[in-house]
């Protein structure tokens, strides 16, 4: 350890007036909107609220293969939510997400529309919606789900553990980096291992699994996250890393990473979505 620290809780906690790191300005420890604002409405009946981050391009991956296989009531409007300037915090996004985190789907297909949170919520929604990616039964059915829960409770040591402190946090501190390190290689070998066997993560066929993994695992080998290839070794995951590249190279991915992309190269990024045109 090269970090000593020297905090002492207090009894009781309260926020620091300033915590810095990257994000620092959004996070609040209560709930709830912070000012009145609704949210716009386009012509289809998805609406999809969100921004182009590993857990957003689950959903516009998922829409965007959907479309791709001719299902035209997946079209759908992509509306940016800035979470940088607190966009996830307007009354009318609490309203469809109480836990103001993107993506967020309003389905309005239906007599009343039916708000869909949580990217993990909005793929079966949508794969049992339109009888796809979801196998109806049995293993692979039970594989699918295996995997898309591993993805929802593994990615947040990935995302808020290691990339937190190895990107965003104010100071590098040994201790936290080498904890989540350890972690999210130990997720790259479970991966591997499963994909060393099987050419999807849930084994024969591309599923809702594999739109939740890749963006967050695929992006780790591919160098995309957190400039973190090197330190983590990420070539070590070979099959991860075969499996990664398979799927970027599929069109409707090519076509779902650059829904709502406020970076990187401008001609990957189309901030709204609201037709097929859009992206072309
Ligand atoms: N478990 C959630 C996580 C969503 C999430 O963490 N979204 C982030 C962006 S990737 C967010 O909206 N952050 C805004 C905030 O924390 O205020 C899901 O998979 O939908």
């Amino acid at each position: 350890m090269t970090d000593q620290s020297t905090y002492v809780p207090p009894k009781v906690w309260t926020p620091p007036a300033a915590s810095g790191g990257t994000f620092a300005n959004i996070n609040r420890p209560v709930a709830g909107p912070t000012h009145e604002a609704g949210l716009p409405v386009g012509k289809h009946p998805l609406q999809l609220y969100s921004l182009g981050t590993p857990n957003g391009v689950k959903v516009t991956i998922m829409l965007e293969e959907l479309i791709a296989l001719g299902y035209v009531q997946a079209e759908y409007d992509a509306w940016l939510i800035r979470i940088n300037e607190g966009a996830q915090f307007s009354s009318g996004f609490v309203e469809i997400n109480p836990n103001s985190k993107i993506p967020a789907l309003v389905d309005r297909s239906g007599p009343q529309p039916v708000r869909v949170f949580e990217s993990g919520s909005i793929l079966v929604y949508l794969a049992e919606k339109f009888g796809a990616f979801l196998p109806k039964e049995g293993v692979a059915r039970a594989e699918t789900m295996n995997w898309l829960f591993w993805q929802m409770g593994s990615a947040p040591f990935v995302g808020g553990g290691f990339g937190h402190f190895y990107a965003y946090a104010p100071e590098k501190l040994q201790y936290p980096i080498d904890r989540y390190a350890m972690e999210t290689k130990r997720q790259l070998d479970v991966l591997d291992r499963q994909l060393a066997e099987h050419p999807y993560v849930a084994g024969s066929d591309y599923t809702i699994a594999d739109m939740a993994i890749w963006p967050w695992y695929g992006g780790m080998v591919r160098g995309e996250l957190y400039e973190a290839g090197e330190f983590l070794a990420v070539h070590e995951y070979k099959h991860v890393r075969r499996w990664a590249d398979e799927i970027a190279a599929r069109p409707a991915v090519i076509r779902g990473c650059k829904v709502n992309r406020v970076r990187g190269k401008p001609e990957e990024q189309v901030a709204e979505r609201h037709d097929a045109a859009d992206l072309d």
